[in-house]
């Protein structure tokens, strides 16, 4: 017997889980018929016991079942209780199925801005940025996300960042990936710095990229042109204005770092404190120094955690806000768990955007990124500010 396993399609799939499995049987059989049976799917973390009953099929025939699966926890699913895959019994056959984080419908569809009320309805799309010197691995971040995002059906990598981008350190370059283009039910897009270099980076810089202008001496790429205009006016509104910022530190980092630049990144988080964001560090290839994190990356290892409390304490932040990554690199296939940790990470990063726009609502009254940044690196709400 041939047994294959359905989903319904995306339009079909209502909640934030897949919750209808369908399953195909063919009797392979040229002169038996297979009598009727029952289709059991096989209870685990995230799935409840749930049945069906298959008709007689005659030999050579063809039948589908469709099972409407109860999860253990409805509601936004947890990644950690997602299963990469369960089992389906038809009569005394077993068939494993496995599952890639796509099949449950992704949560992060959830994060759009209207759901924060009337005044955030200026924030279309959310912007993450990503800093780090060059080589920190944000471009490999970008794919593995965009990766993840794809439906299961698709099972090559998605590789439209560049890898191993910037050798070239005069080139400093902003580049958005509208991920909200190229994937109409998600409302964020990612923002890659190209050509930074570990004595280039500074406040000033961040500030400006964050306010949603490009510093001097910057250009723009992307895939699309529409925010080039903006940038280069170096006019602030809320569609450029950064919501989230992710800055990325390559494990190595943290034996070579001097006092300098450790003062200098925390200078730039404080300065982003200030404007109510929460700034998320990203420990990056930490696989260089724990290779097994790869195989199980949502395992909790002693390395990886004493690497986090380090940078937390480095660059006097929560250990909440130091997460780790590891990024698709040689993989000849996609794996559950590095899809899984990406699925947190953006998922944190999306936290972090519904925050700030809901402190800058609370404090200011809007999200617009028109405030004023005195001397002191405070911001103030400018009369231009009030709520129109
Ligand atoms: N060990 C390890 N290497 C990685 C990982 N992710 C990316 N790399 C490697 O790190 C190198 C740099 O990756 P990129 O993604 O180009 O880094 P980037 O931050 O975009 O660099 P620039 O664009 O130059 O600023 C590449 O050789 C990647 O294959 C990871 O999770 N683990
Ligand atoms: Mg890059």
């Amino acid at each position: 017997m041939d047994i294959v396993i359905r989903y319904p399609s995306k339009a079909e799939r209502k909640l934030a889980y897949t919750d209808v499995i369908i399953v195909g049987v063919r009797n392979k059989d040229a002169h038996k018929t297979l009598p009727s049976c029952k289709v059991i799917v096989q209870p685990n973390e995230y799935h409840r016991y749930a049945t069906a009953t298959l008709p007689a099929l005659k030999p050579q025939k063809w039948e589908e079942v469709e099972i409407k699966v109860e999860v253990q926890n409805p509601g936004r699913p947890n990644i950690r209780k997602l299963c990469s895959e369960f089992v389906v019994k038809v009569g005394d056959h077993e068939h494993t199925e496995h599952v890639q984080v796509a099949n449950y419908n992704r949560g992060v569809n959830d994060y759009v801005p209207q759901r924060l009320g009337e005044r955030a309805k200026e924030v279309k799309v959310y912007n993450i940025l990503m800093f780090g010197t060059a080589g920190a691995s944000k471009s490999s971040f970008v794919n593995t996300i965009l990766t993840m995002l794809q439906g299961p059906e698709e099972s090559k990598m998605c590789r439209m960042a560049e890898i191993g981008g910037s050798a070239d350190h005069a080139t400093r370059k902003l580049h958005c990936f509208d991920v909200s283009e190229i994937f109409e039910d998600v409302k964020f897009n990612l923002w890659d710095t190209w050509g930074v270099d570990r004595k280039s980076y500074s406040k000033d810089i961040v500030d400006t990229l964050v306010d949603g202008k490009l510093p001097q001496n910057w250009s723009m790429s992307m895939q699309f042109e529409k925010y080039r205009d903006r940038f280069e006016k170096q006019k602030e509104t809320v569609q450029t204005q950064m919501h989230a910022i992710m800055f990325f530190v390559p494990q190595a980092m943290l034996t070579d770092i001097d006092d300098e630049e450790a003062a200098r990144i925390q200078e730039i988080f404080q300065s982003l404190i200030a404007k109510l964001y929460n700034p998320l560090v990203i420990l990056s290839k930490v696989d260089e120094v724990c290779p097994q994190i790869r195989s199980d990356p949502l395992s909790k290892v002693k390395e990886v955690e004493d690497l986090r409390k380090k940078t937390a304490e480095m660059f006097k932040i929560g250990l909440n806000s130091v997460r780790f990554t590891v990024n698709y690199t040689e993989e000849p296939t996609r794996t559950f768990g590095i899809e899984a940790l990406a699925y947190e990470n953006i998922e944190c990063a999306l936290q972090h955007c519904e925050s700030f726009v809901q402190s800058r609502i609370m404090r200011f009254g809007t999200v617009k990124a028109s405030d004023i940044v005195d001397k002191d690196g405070l911001i103030w709400p400018s009369d231009s500010d009030d709520e129109d």
